[in-house]
C-alpha cells in the first residue's frame, strides 16, 4: 500500500503575529512525535523570482503593482512540484504564508480586487489547515517598531487584516483563527492541537486544489 501523504498547513496573519516562531515550534514538535516535518515559507527569496521578490520588498527595486503580484504567485507555481513529492513522501509541510498572503497584500493597495488577486493561485495545492494568528492593531503596537520593509506600515497592515477577514468568510477553505495574543506556549498548544488532527484526516483524504 501507498504510504499516507503529508499534511499542508499554513499560518497565516499580519506582520509581527509569530509565524515565523509558531512554524518553527511546530515543525520540531511534529518531529519529535515522530511525524516528519519541513517549514517552508513564501515568499522563498532564495530562487531567482524570489530574489526579484526580495529586492522589491527591502526597496532596492521598484516593480509594477500587478507584475510583482505575479511573481508572489509565480514563486509558489515554482514551488508545486517539490511541495507535491514531499507530501507524497509522507512529509507534512508547515508553511510561512500562502496564496491567502498574496491576495490580503494585493488587494489592500488601491485599485485591486480581491477575486482578480486570486486567479493566479486559483489551482495551488489546498491547505488541509490554514491558522490565522489573530493580533488586534493595539497588540501589533505593543510589539515594537515595525521594520522597513514595504507593506511595514500600520495602516497598510489595518488595510491587510480586513482583506484577510473577508478571505477567512470562505468556507471552501479549513480557517481556524488563532488568538496569537496568548504566550508563545499557549499559542503552540493550540497550534499543534489541530495541527495533528488535520494529519490524522488529512492521511485518508486526497488533496485538493486551492479555490476551485
Ligand atoms: N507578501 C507575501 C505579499 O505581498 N504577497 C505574497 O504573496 C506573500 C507570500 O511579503 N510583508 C508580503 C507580506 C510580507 C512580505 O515578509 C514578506 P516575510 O517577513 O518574509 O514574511
Amino acid at each position: 500500500m501507498a504510504s499516507k501523504r503529508g499534511a499542508l498547513i499554513v499560518l497565516e496573519g499580519v506582520d509581527r503575529a509569530g509565524k515565523t516562531t509558531q512554524c518553527k515550534k511546530l515543525v520540531q514538535a511534529l518531529q519529535q512525535v515522530g511525524r516528519p516535518a519541513e517549514m517552508m515559507r513564501f515568499p522563498d527569496r532564495t530562487t531567482t523570482i524570489g530574489q526579484l521578490i526580495s529586492a522589491y520588498l527591502e526597496k532596492k527595486s521598484d516593480l509594477e503593482d500587478h507584475t510583482v503580484h505575479l511573481l508572489f504567485s509565480a514563486n509558489r507555481w515554482e514551488l508545486v512540484p517539490s511541495m507535491k513529492k514531499k507530501l507524497e513522501q509522507g512529509i507534512t509541510l508547515v508553511v510561512d504564508r500562502y496564496a491567502f498572503s498574496g491576495a490580503a497584500f494585493t488587494s489592500a493597495k488601491p485599485g485591486f480586487c480581491i477575486d482578480w488577486c486570486k486567479k493566479p493561485d486559483v489551482g495551488l495545492p489546498k491547505p488541509d489547515l490554514v491558522m490565522f494568528l489573530q493580533l488586534s492593531p493595539v497588540e501589533a503596537t505593543l510589539r515594537g517598531q515595525f521594520g522597513n520593509e514595504r507593506y511595514e506600515t500600520s495602516d497598510f497592515q489595518k488595510s491587510v487584516q480586513q482583506k484577510f477577514e473577508q478571505l477567512m468568510k470562505d468556507p471552501s477553505v479549513n480557517w481556524k483563527v488563532i488568538d496569537a495574543s496568548q504566550s508563545i506556549e499557549d499559542v503552540h498548544d493550540n497550534i499543534r492541537t489541530h495541527t495533528l488532527n488535520t494529519i490524522n484526516t488529512a492521511e485518508n483524504t486526497p488533496l485538493g486544489e486551492l479555490w476551485k
